[in-house]
């Protein structure tokens, strides 16, 4: 049976993480939210699967991934299922682990890029949040995405297994992750990242063997790969990358 990604249908956001795994696995999903509504699909099935009042464990917000009776919402808890399921994992309960930490600090680094366009709040716009969203994106773009890049960095020099790989000698969900990190911070800040990347250059290698991967190359070519906007994670504000 096909899984059903539930995530908004105009932007990467976070359903990219996902999108991205299902994608290298080869695996059989449906993106229910970008079908049409007359095929059960867009918003109103998304959001009616929210309003259920019958699920025991209700996911709190997109992204989430029904597997038959499963249902699993947060992008990391996501990740681990799939990466069990499709080797995109270790198999080894430490390196699982060791895995999953990073995707929680990659999913740290994906609420401070957001938070860098809508520091007051994310039910404000961003018009309404400009000055304190031009200190708070100088800020992180001049520590906190040095800070982030160097620490995928420094994991990628310590591999014991070689730089290749954030973790052991094998793909993980964790590479395809970083890979989204470095092509939405290069979206977001054009101007400084190209200069900051180089500064990284396992991190940069990685980016760009994923890249190469025959899958992931054909899925982003492919429809089903939404160009970056601005009402997504990843925002490209001219002037928060000065
Ligand atoms: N920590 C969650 C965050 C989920 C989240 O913030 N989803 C956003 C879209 S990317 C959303 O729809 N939020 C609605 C809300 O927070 O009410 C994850 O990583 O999946």
């Amino acid at each position: 049976m096909a899984y059903e990604l539930y995530y908004w249908p105009g932007i990467q956001g976070r359903g990219e993480f996902v999108r991205l795994a299902l994608e290298e696995a080869g695996a059989d999903y449906i993106d229910v939210a970008r079908r049409s509504t007359e095929e059960g699909g867009g918003i109103p099935a998304l959001m009616a699967f929210l309003e259920r009042k019958d699920i025991a464990h209700p996911p709190f917000a997109p992204p989430f991934l029904k597997d038959g009776d499963v249902l699993i919402g947060q992008t990391a808890a996501i990740l681990l299922y799939l990466g069990d399921r499709h080797e995109l994992a270790p198999k080894d309960a430490a390196q699982r682990l060791w895995t999953h930490q990073i995707q929680l600090t990659i999913a740290d680094l994906v609420g401070e890029a957001h938070d860098a366009h809508h520091p007051l709040s994310a039910d404000l716009y961003y018009e309404e949040q400009k000055p304190e969203a031009l200190r708070r994106a100088s800020d992180f773009r001049e520590r906190r995405i040095p800070r982030f890049l160097g620490w995928f960095e420094d994991i990628l020099a310590r591999n014991p297994k070689g730089d290749g790989h954030l973790v052991g000698k094998a793909i993980t969900y964790a590479d395809l992750s970083l890979f989204q990190c470095v092509e939405g911070l290069l979206y977001a800040y054009p101007r400084s990242m190209k200069r900051r990347l180089a500064q990284f250059p396992r991190v940069a290698a990685l980016h760009q063997g994923v890249a190469r991967r025959p899958r992931i190359r054909a899925y982003l070519a492919s429809e089903r790969r939404l160009p970056f906007n601005e009402e997504g994670i990843f925002r490209c504000y001219p002037e928060l990358d000065r």
